[in-house]
């Protein structure tokens, strides 16, 4: 065999080897290119992932031998960090929902189910044992087709009202604008269905819990409809919450580094794209859903710019860090979104300002006994959050721990690293769902 054959069978087998071992690996999740309605940056749907019914499911398929390349070197990087990790301990979050498994649901349906957020809700029902005789899938174009799962064969049904108030739950990962419309018609009926709604449609409502479970689950899981929160304030909540409750907060300074899923299918495809055009043609290839390109770059832009010259996504902290917490007027919460050229997994540098003194020390142990939180914070050994590492997994990883030089003893400084598919979607709003069929029971 010739040079240039050896060559291409060598580049075709690191593409394969580079596929196969990300498609082993819990939660990377590489998409299939499936064209969608094209949505810039900055006007994207709040439910990433999901389109209204059948939303883009990314499976792993790739078919360039330079991006099975790059596959390879994100792969072993992952596995590398993973194995570094293996001291941590599994997802303290899982302890949730124990309570839950000696009531028990008929049924529970996922609206929106083949897009991203809907598959994961099905696995986190998979994987928590969640206490329901049958799950139902509701999807447009993935209707008739059949889903294995722990709950056995799932044909998946297009989208009624009827058909979802058959349930007890319904879990929706669909846009703000279906959500809007079919979530109030499901909730209630014979069955007193319960919607736990993934869209913003809801979250600024007064009348409408907007829940992190961990935080203030308890009180209103029994509420008809429940919001789950924007992704990033949910994954900077679990680190914000324990240090609240211990040394009130009085300003928050956030800045994300946000990666292309949170886009949706597109906007992880034109990272890849992107990066294998250069690759193969020495040129990134044009953007189309971010406002610029993102390979090699970052864009602080996400989401529509307001009037006070913040972004929703930003100002979407704000709000609901408020709602969540129930802070007072005079907390001051900002934020400064980015995204970044990362597949999966936000993360964020906060700084806290907070009323009384805050010890690193004290705050770190905290912070490791937190539900929903993981410390990886040794930088001595180079360990400190990541979204490579962070990805896939329940808990929210914080670190780089320090005492603020702008606050003083009254202030800290920390990094975090959370699934932005789980934590601030599919977990969120199962562990959620957990807390509701127990409401139920009482
Ligand atoms: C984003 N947080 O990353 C948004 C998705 N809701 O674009």
């Amino acid at each position: 065999m010739g040079k240039v054959n050896d060559m291409k069978l060598h580049t075709m087998l690191l593409a394969l080897f580079g596929t196969a071992l990300l498609s082993c690996m819990p939660g990377f999740i590489i998409p299939t290119t499936m064209p969608r309605g094209q949505h810039a940056d900055h006007t994207h749907a709040d439910v990433p992932l999901s389109a209204e019914l059948d939303p883009v499911m990314p499976t792993t398929t790739l078919s360039s031998a330079a991006f099975g390349t790059l596959a390879l070197v994100l792969g072993v990087a992952t596995a590398r960090q993973r194995r570094r990790n293996s001291h941590i301990t599994a997802p303290r979050s899982a302890r949730v929902g124990v309570a839950v498994a000696a009531s028990k649901v008929e049924c529970v349906g996922i609206v929106g189910s083949s897009g991203a957020v809907g598959q994961e809700m099905l696995k986190c029902l998979e994987t928590r044992k969640f206490p329901t005789e049958k799950v139902r899938l509701f999807a447009k174009r993935a209707a008739g087709t059949t889903v294995p799962s722990v709950f056995g064969d799932i044909v998946v049904e297009p989208f009624s009202v009827e058909a979802a108030q058959e349930c007890e739950i319904v879990l929706m990962a669909v846009s703000g604008s279906f959500s809007e419309e079919f979530s109030p018609k499901i909730m209630g009926g014979a069955k007193n269905t319960t919607v736990i709604d993934n869209s913003s449609a809801f979250r600024y409502k007064d009348d409408i819990p907007l829940v992190v479970p961990e935080i203030n689950g308890e009180g209103n899981s029994s509420a008809g409809l429940i919001a789950n929160p924007n992704c990033t304030t949910a994954i900077g909540a679990m680190a914000l919450w324990p240090l609240h409750q211990k040394y009130k907060l009085k300003k928050v300074l956030m800045s994300t580094y946000q990666a292309a899923s949170g886009a949706g299918a597109e906007g992880m495809a034109e990272l890849e794209d992107g990066l294998a055009a250069y690759v193969k043609d020495g040129k990134v290839s044009e953007n189309k859903v971010f406002a610029h390109q993102l390979p090699f770059n970052v864009i602080p832009q996400i989401d529509a710019f307001q009037e006070n010259g913040y972004t929703k996504e930003e100002m979407k902290v704000t709000w609901e860090l408020q709602k969540i917490f129930g802070l007072s007027d005079d907390v001051k919460v900002a934020c400064t979104a980015v995204r970044v050229p990362t597949l999966r997994a936000h993360s964020e540098s906060i700084t806290i300002e907070t009323e009384l003194p805050i010890d690193p020390a004290e705050a770190t142990a905290l912070l490791k006994d937190a539900e929903g939180v993981k410390v990886v914070d040794d930088p001595e050994s180079f360990l400190y959050p990541m979204p490579l590492n962070a990805t896939g997994q329940y808990d929210v990883e914080v670190g780089r721990i320090r005492q603020s030089l702008i606050f003083g003893e009254n202030g800290l400084e920390f990094f975090v690293s959370g699934d932005q598919l789980l934590r601030g979607a599919a977990l969120n709003a199962v562990i959620i769902a957990e807390q509701a069929v127990q409401a139920r029971a009482d």
